[in-house]
């Protein structure tokens, strides 16, 4: 992956520096990462262990722990089952039966699976409960709005600007996994719903979509996507397509993905501020473009 000359930088970079950590921006195989910790000296984490490092931070509901805990607990048993494999190999699958080192990770494999499966059937009573909760809305005869987007797009802004709720917005990744539903006057007699939820990033850890089901689940409930874009952004339309292939990734039918609406956020901040007379070209900062948007929905 890196060769000597790269390696051997790196490591004066980490002596110079004083640093303590590396993070490798892609997906480090268990014996890749413990190479480079043997070579550095330095505690090594890939993009995964960044990302899931983050979302253990910013979990505060207890759904959202134990969302984070299981993504955590797939990503550390693929880890160990491949170490394993590893170790097998070296031995030539000889007469090795129950080495002290193959008996711990067994053990740890096991111990792991169990709180797995306790952690699965927890939230699949929230699934339950979520479900109860969503045919009651559906009596009410609410159409429901979910905002989607790549995270820190200002998804829970924009949330907060149309429900007048006050959902958590700051400037950091990750700050919603949990989702919030709020009600929407459209005028005259029209109420709707709309959902903030979770946001995305490229390279998406394939865990945290098998762990975060319960809420990417409200989204194949929801009648119509909006993709929240920050226009701010010079690499907003890539992050655009990546919020498409990750609604597929989590089994989101692709005729409500076509149908989705796409809104370009804090156009106070972008060069193509002159764009904000243009309809979904909206400001959930000042307020700018917010009317007309809302007045759009009626539509739907
Ligand atoms: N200038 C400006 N800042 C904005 C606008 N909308 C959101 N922000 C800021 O952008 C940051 C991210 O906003 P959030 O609403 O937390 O973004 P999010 O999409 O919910 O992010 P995640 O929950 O991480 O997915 C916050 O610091 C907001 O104050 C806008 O229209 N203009
Ligand atoms: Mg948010």
């Amino acid at each position: 992956m890196l060769g000597k000359g790269v390696l051997a930088e790196i490591l004066e970079t980490i002596i110079y520096k004083k640093i303590n950590l590396l993070i490798v921006n892609s997906t480090l195989s268990p014996r890749q990462q413990k190479n480079l910790e043997d070579n550095l000296r330095v505690k090594v984490i890939d993009r995964t262990g960044i990302i899931l490092e983050i979302f253990s931070k910013r979990a505060k509901s207890k759904e959202g722990k134990l969302q984070v805990e299981l993504a955590d607990l797939i990503y550390r048993k693929s880890r160990l089952v491949r170490a394993w494999t590893h170790l097998e190999r070296q031995r030539g699958g000889t007469t090795f039966i129950g080495g002290p080192g193959e008996l711990q990770i067994e053990l740890d494999r096991r111990l792991i699976q169990e709180k797995i499966t306790r952690i699965k059937n927890s939230l699949k009573k929230v699934r339950n409960r979520r479900n109860q909760q969503r045919k009651l809305r559906k009596k009410s005869n609410f159409k429901t709005f979910a905002l989607v987007g790549y995270t820190n797009a200002g998804k829970s802004k924009l949330f907060n600007r149309l429900t007048k709720k006050n959902q958590s917005s700051k400037n950091v990744m990750f700050e919603t996994l949990d989702t919030k539903t709020g009600r929407v006057h459209l005028g005259k007699n029209i109420y709707v719903g709309v959902i903030d939820t979770v946001g995305f990033i490229n390279n998406i850890p394939t865990q945290l979509i098998e762990s975060f089901k319960a809420t990417l689940e409200e989204l194949t409930y929801a009648d119509v996507l909006i993709n929240v874009i920050d226009v701010s952004d010079i690499d907003y339309k890539n992050k655009e397509k990546i919020t498409i292939e990750t609604l597929k990734m989590a089994n989101v039918c692709e005729s409500k993905i076509n149908k989705m609406i796409t809104v370009y956020n804090k156009v106070d901040l972008s060069p193509y501020s002159h764009d904000s007379k243009k309809l979904n070209f909206i400001s959930a900062y000042t307020g700018d473009g917010i009317e007309e948007f809302k007045s759009s929905l009626i539509n739907y």
